[in-house]
């Protein structure tokens, strides 16, 4: 693939000005002292003891033992890359904001994907929310966009965010499970806290096993303001959709890649990248006047509450790009810090008292985890904008400020750094009058939990409500205390009778029927009674919940294996490749061993894998060449378990496989042969049109319906 041009701008210039080349350089301490002998340490004699002198030694030893940093509490691990943003409609009627007014600007980002639970060395594949986290540099200063891939949260108050975490961390006696909410005390948690339903659907559901970061959407989650010029508000809401669809593995395939390819994601976003299919998303914010705050059945300050597109539909405004991977792993994505409280004029915040909690956690965890609070400074989190200030030292201060002033008012520097006026961008936090009793209490517009739960379980397809089932099934069959499975089980209850005594069947209870009082959870409750208002949703379905209306129309970056051995029709492989290509997806050779294969023409392909080395999870389609000879190698004793368990296991998880010329030897001994009558992923070579029918089924993504029919022991 070719690659496309990279956007040039002042925070690459920025990074750049920080790299380091190697190439043609001599080693040298970090004085700058050349050194000679990077082998061998100071000794008293070829076979004496080490010298305590041995200045390059220490320097050496001490600097790798302080490698490492403590990793982020949570989202741990993650990946991140460099892109920009293109603003294609102003919102200057919304909101003061420059970069959300000056259209075709290229505004610089840097964009962190994440799982939640697990630690930096853990899987990319976990059943999980993913951060979605945007930095945009802007030219009045750093805006952070904080998000994940649902647009609800867990929790609906800040107090609550350190026992949600800890419910579903490693559990404290033993660390086990890693990465996994499959375990008792994530699920006792959530069975006593009726919020969190409406998050438990969207977490069962396969938006928790992405195909890729590129297939997510990503959302703010909370009600954010925007202020315009005039000082008029808007709640908005942000959304960022994948221009590839919103695409899924199945769970069987996660937890295989997990162990064939733990880096999937991270592997799958750089090679994206650096090949030039440059990852794309469309901005998009859902707008509602601050006067029509009240005129939802929900609190738009709930943060388990989205409001639907039916209601409020996504204006698209503008498109993120990412087009550039960084340059040092540790300097950029580990040390970026991302802060919900780091806004530019024009926006704010509401109210939500999550939000509200998160504003305090940020620059707290940084300063424990980068060390100092100049953080700031740090290259990938320096703003474009200059920073004048008369804040001074602390630990690996970079910044030299010149002159002895470094307070205000002052008449010595001649009064500077001086306040902005409005008129040049200066921050004013809108004004807002609030007054109340200080309590410590929860909204009673806050006690409706189950209506949008039922909502999203309602706006699915048969396939996908399928996989919620067995998600829950799966991660209730870890629990291994019966009275949590009946609660949750309960819970379930108020979302959807069936989906609850589905469940309850496969896990061992019976659907008990709880007691409802409100959500708030008295110190001396019954955990049984430990229920909200049983609601209804305002709409019945909406489309935008479900994946199977996103985009399907790009085979773009799909990765697709070639499986052939010598003697492979090298005129059938140039062809399918070449129109592959041409609509942007990959093709990967997968041979029975690395060696070179030689075509029936002598052409010579270099497989990239060999059978053993990859599995069928690595793929989103395969392609049985075309050639006896080659059928003959894939199907000999050594091969043949290989090559039949690739096919098998790319039918079971619904993935268009094409049958080229004389592969019948390998059709008959698959599953596939058993069952294909109107499967539209299953192309022969003989069917007309065949290459473009094996196309539409990889922009289809997966034959999800064909699931059961498909199903087989692989
Ligand atoms: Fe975070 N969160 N969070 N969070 N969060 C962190 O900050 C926290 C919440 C989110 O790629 C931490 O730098 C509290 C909601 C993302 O670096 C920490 C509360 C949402 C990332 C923290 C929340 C998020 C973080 C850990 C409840 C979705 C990764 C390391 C009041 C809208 C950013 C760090 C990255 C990271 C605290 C709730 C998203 C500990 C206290 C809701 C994407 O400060």
């Amino acid at each position: 693939m070719k690659k496309k041009q990279l956007t040039n701008n002042s925070k690459v210039q920025q990074i750049q000005d920080h790299t380091t080349d190697n190439s043609d350089q001599t080693l040298s301490t970090n004085q700058g002292l050349k050194i000679n002998n990077n082998q061998d340490s100071l000794k008293a004699g070829e076979r004496g003891p080490s010298l305590l002198e041995d200045f390059i030694l220490r320097e050496k030893i001490t600097h790798f033992d302080h490698e490492r940093i403590p990793e982020r509490i949570v989202h741990a691990r993650g990946s991140g890359a460099h892109g920009v943003f293109k603003l294609t409609q102003s919102l200057e009627k919304y909101t003061k904001a420059k970069f959300l007014t000056e259209v075709g600007k290229d505004v610089p980002v840097f964009v962190r994907f994440s799982t939640v639970a697990g630690s930096r060395g853990s899987t990319d594949l976990a059943r999980d929310v993913r951060g979605f986290a945007v930095k945009f540099y802007t030219d009045e200063g750093n805006y952070d966009l904080v998000g994940n891939n649902m647009p609800v949260f867990f929790i609906q108050d800040a107090m609550k965010f350190p026992d949600l975490v800890h419910a579903v961390k490693p559990e404290p006696d033993n660390e086990i499970p890693q990465a996994a909410s499959a375990h008792d005390t994530f699920w006792d948690f959530i069975s006593l806290m009726p919020e969190s339903m409406h998050m438990i659907m969207w977490l069962m559901s396969d938006r928790a096993i992405p195909r890729s970061y590129r297939m997510m959407e990503g959302f703010g989650v909370h009600s954010f303001k925007f202020i315009n010029n005039e000082g008029d508000v808007h709640f908005v809401k942000f959304h960022f959709k994948p221009k590839l669809g919103v695409n899924s593995v199945a769970w069987d395939e996660a937890t295989k890649i997990s162990g064939k390819d733990p880096d999937f994601h991270r592997r799958d976003l750089w090679e994206a990248i650096e090949n030039g299919a440059f990852p794309e998303w469309e901005f998009g914010v859902q707008l509602i006047p601050e006067e029509n705050e009240n005129d939802y059945d929900f609190d738009l300050l709930d943060p388990t509450k989205l409001v639907p597109e039916e209601l409020v539909p996504v204006q698209i405004i503008g498109t993120l790009t990412l087009n550039r991977n960084p340059d040092n792993f540790f300097a950029e994505t580990e040390q970026i810090a991302f802060h919900p409280g780091h806004l530019v004029p024009g926006i704010d915040f509401s109210n939500d008292p999550l939000l509200q909690g998160r504003l305090f956690s940020y620059t707290d965890t940084q300063l424990s985890r980068l060390g100092s609070p100049n953080f700031h400074e740090i290259p990938i989190n320096k703003s474009i904008n200059t920073v004048h200030n008369n804040q001074r030292d602390g630990h690996m201060r970079q910044q030299i400020v010149k002159g002895k002033v470094s307070y205000e008012p002052n008449s010595i520097g001649g009064g500077c750094p001086f306040q902005a006026m409005m008129k040049d961008g200066g921050f004013t936090s809108h004004s807002e009058r609030v007054d109340g009793t200080k309590v410590r209490a929860r909204s009673q517009s806050f006690v409706d939990h189950y209506s949008q739960a039922k909502l999203f379980y309602n706006s699915q397809s048969e396939p996908e409500k399928t996989h919620l089932q067995k998600a829950l099934i799966f991660e209730l069959s870890k629990v291994t205390i019966p009275e949590i499975r009946e609660r949750l089980v309960g819970q379930l209850s108020f979302i959807n009778k069936d989906l609850a005594s589905v469940v309850a069947k496969k896990v061992g209870v019976d659907v008990v029927k709880l007691k409802q009082p409100n959500g708030s959870i008295p110190a001396d409750a019954d955990p049984k009674s430990l229920q909200s208002k049983e609601t209804e949703p305002s709409i019945a379905e909406s489309k935008a919940l479900s994946m199977k209306n996103t985009a399907k129309d790009s085979i773009e970056s799909r990765v697709i294996g070639f499986i052939m051995e010598d003697g492979v029709n090298a005129t059938d492989v140039r062809m399918l490749k070449s129109k592959l290509e041409k609509k942007g997806a990959e093709v990967q050779i997968i041979a029975g061993s690395l060696a070179p294969v030689t075509a029936d023409d002598g052409t010579v392909f270099i497989p990239k894998h060999s059978l053993t080395s990859t599995a069928s999870v690595c793929f989103d389609a395969l392609y049985l060449c075309s050639g006896k000879g080659s059928v003959d190698i894939l199907m000999n004793v050594e091969n043949k378990p290989g090559t039949i368990h690739f096919v098998n296991e790319a039918y079971k998880h619904c993935k268009s496989i094409y049958f080229g010329k004389e592969t019948e030897a390998i059709y008959k001994a698959s599953h596939v042969a058993t069952k294909t009558h109107n499967d539209p992923a299953i192309v022969n070579s003989e069917i007309k049109n065949a290459d473009e029918l094996f196309i539409k089924a990889i922009a289809n993504h997966r034959v999800w319906e064909l699931e059961v029919e498909r199903n087989n022991p692989a």
